[in-house]
């Protein structure tokens, strides 16, 4: 980045540097259950994001994670959690990285990249039985280009590509990932914190694939107030 465009940067309030204020809605669902996970996991992270509304938080080359995050497209993103884990792993080999050094390799997509583009590179790391977090915030749409229908959009549900219903049905993604025999695979939802925090600790214990499925509401795309999210939730 050149020295002009970092001072601008640097220059923008603090509230854009850490990309929780302009970019994402207030009352975002997705954004109250990614700050309860992070409380757990920590910030020996590495989130490996596939485009979405949460792509927004991390504005080059800031970001509001004390750990770091690696930007894939939408498809990609549990490839870029292998090329992560193997990263680590030969750091490790060589002893320059102490085993207590180590990092943990998060997925965070939306269903959009979850319930479709990336179920192909999902498969195949589940097969390959990675030792990774996946964390799909579904909220039934492609939120950050203006909720079109996606296949995790309900039957009936008004989308700007489905004005008069969505003609599909909601793809099962933990029957999938079930029949694909992870390691471990939950639903969670910000609004029961406690639920949440029991499962992602568990979590943090086991080794291979794990999934945790986190149903979000999403104000702007699902049009209520933004102030209900918790109770909707
Ligand atoms: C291959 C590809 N197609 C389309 C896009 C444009 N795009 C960026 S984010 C996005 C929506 C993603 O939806 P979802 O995964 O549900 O995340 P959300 O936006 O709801 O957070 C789309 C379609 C893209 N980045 N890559
Ligand atoms: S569109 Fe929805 S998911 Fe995206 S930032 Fe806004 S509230 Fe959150
Ligand atoms: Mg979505």
């Amino acid at each position: 980045m050149s020295e002009n465009a970092f001072r601008r940067l640097k220059d923008l309030p603090s509230t854009h540097l850490l990309g929780t204020g302009t970019p994402m809605c207030a009352g975002c669902g997705g954004l109250e259950a990614l700050h309860q996970i992070y409380d757990i996991l920590g910030e020996k992270t590495v989130f490996v994001n596939a485009a979405g509304c949460m792509t927004l938080l991390s504005v080059y080359p800031f970001t509001p994670f004390r750990g770091s995050w690696l930007y894939t497209a939408m498809a990609s993103a549990p490839a870029g959690a292998q090329g992560i884990r193997d990263a680590l792993d030969i750091l490790i080999d060589k002893g320059r990285l102490r085993p207590a050094e180590d990092l943990e390799a998060v997925v965070l997509t939306g269903d959009g990249a979850a319930y479709g583009m990336g179920l192909s590179a999902t498969s195949g790391a589940i097969e390959r039985g990675l030792d990774f977090l996946y964390i799909c915030y579904d909220n039934e749409g492609y939120g950050n280009t203006g909720q079109q229908y996606s296949a995790a959009t309900p039957h009936g549900a008004s989308t700007s590509t489905s004005t008069r219903g969505y003609p599909g049905y909601k793809k099962d993604l933990f029957a999938i990932w079930t029949a694909n025999r992870p390691t471990y695979v939950a639903t969670v939802v910000g609004a029961e914190p406690l639920d949440l925090a029991r499962k992602v600790e568990k979590s943090k214990h086991l080794q291979g694939p794990l999934l945790l499925i986190a149903l979000y509401p999403c104000p702007t795309g699902l049009d209520y107030d933004q102030k209900e999210s918790v109770e909707i939730g």
